[in-house]
């Protein structure tokens, strides 16, 4: 791992941070993406003095395809090993009637149109043994209640895992997927835009998976020998035995 290089699409909090400075402390450098330019800032200066790597940060919007090109043209290496897509955000927990048209485009282009974009830019710069992680959701398995829009994005997330697959196998690219179930992370504070009281009891009772169990998972699935290719993973809290099964206060 030590001297390639990956590139980290939501990199400022929660999954895409903790891969970054998991990947930082085998020596890999990194390209880290996000809209929030302070934080940015901040891990690439902490991760350069604690790890000794190179780090480059590219501030924009996966949404906007323009931007993507643009920022992505910056790079400065000619060589990509590693793509985590990992930028993503649910909006809203609404029956499909109350559904907000706003919070469904913003799953739409964030999780679905980003992780095209950014693939679209990024693909040029991979060969042969470099290796996509495309971060889906157990909601990408399975459908739960008032979980509509973001559930869908999710199950698209999947589909296209599997057909990057396919379509890049004779490159030599590899494609995995990772999806976890309940993360603590900014993601429900962002679902329930900002309400922390709200986002706070989605993990009362249970242990939930912390952000550095999944990036354990893409570590070693992007480290496993060059004939093998983790295709998908699902991660959950012990106490989530499937989407919308959560056992609180017994103990799990
Ligand atoms: P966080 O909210 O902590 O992190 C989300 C990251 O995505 C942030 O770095 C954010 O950066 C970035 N992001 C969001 N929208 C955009 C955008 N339009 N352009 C660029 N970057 C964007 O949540 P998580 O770490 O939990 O989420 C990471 C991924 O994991 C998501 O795809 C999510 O769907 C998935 N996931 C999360 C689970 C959970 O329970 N937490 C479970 C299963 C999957 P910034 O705001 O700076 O742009
Ligand atoms: C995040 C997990 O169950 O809140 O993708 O949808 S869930």
């Amino acid at each position: 791992m030590r001297g390639k290089i990956a590139l980290i699409t939501g990199a400022t909090s929660g999954i895409g941070n903790e891969v970054a400075k998991k990947l930082a402390t085998v020596g890999t450098n990194l390209i880290l993406t996000g809209r929030r330019e302070k934080r940015l800032e901040s891990i690439k200066l902490s991760l350069e003095k604690e790890y000794g790597i190179e780090v480059q940060t590219l501030c924009f919007d996966v949404r906007n395809f323009k931007e993507v090109k643009k920022y992505i043209n910056q790079i400065t290496s000619k060589h990509i090993d590693f793509l985590i897509n990992n930028a993503g955000l649910a909006m809203g927990l609404s029956s499909i009637e109350d559904g907000k048209i706003d919070h469904w485009e913003s799953m739409i282009d964030t999780n679905i149109k980003g992780i095209l974009y950014v693939s679209k830019c990024v693909i040029p710069l991979m060969t042969k043994h470099s290796h996509i992680v495309n971060i889906g959701s157990i909601a990408g398995k399975e459908v739960y209640a008032n979980g509509n829009v973001y559930c869908g994005t999710k199950h698209m997330v999947d589909a296209l895992n599997k057909a990057f697959r396919i379509d890049l196998a004779k490159k030599g690219i590899k494609v995995s997927a990772i999806h976890p179930g309940a993360v603590d992370t900014e993601f429900s504070t962002v679902r329930f835009e900002g309400d922390k009281e709200r986002a706070d009891k989605v993990y009362l009772g249970f242990e939930n998976l912390l952000p550095v169990d999944v990036a354990e998972s893409v570590f070693w699935v992007l480290n496993q020998p060059k004939h093998v290719n983790i295709n998908d993973l699902v991660i959950m809290p012990t106490a989530q035995p499937n989407a919308s099964t959560i056992l609180r206060n017994i103990g799990l």
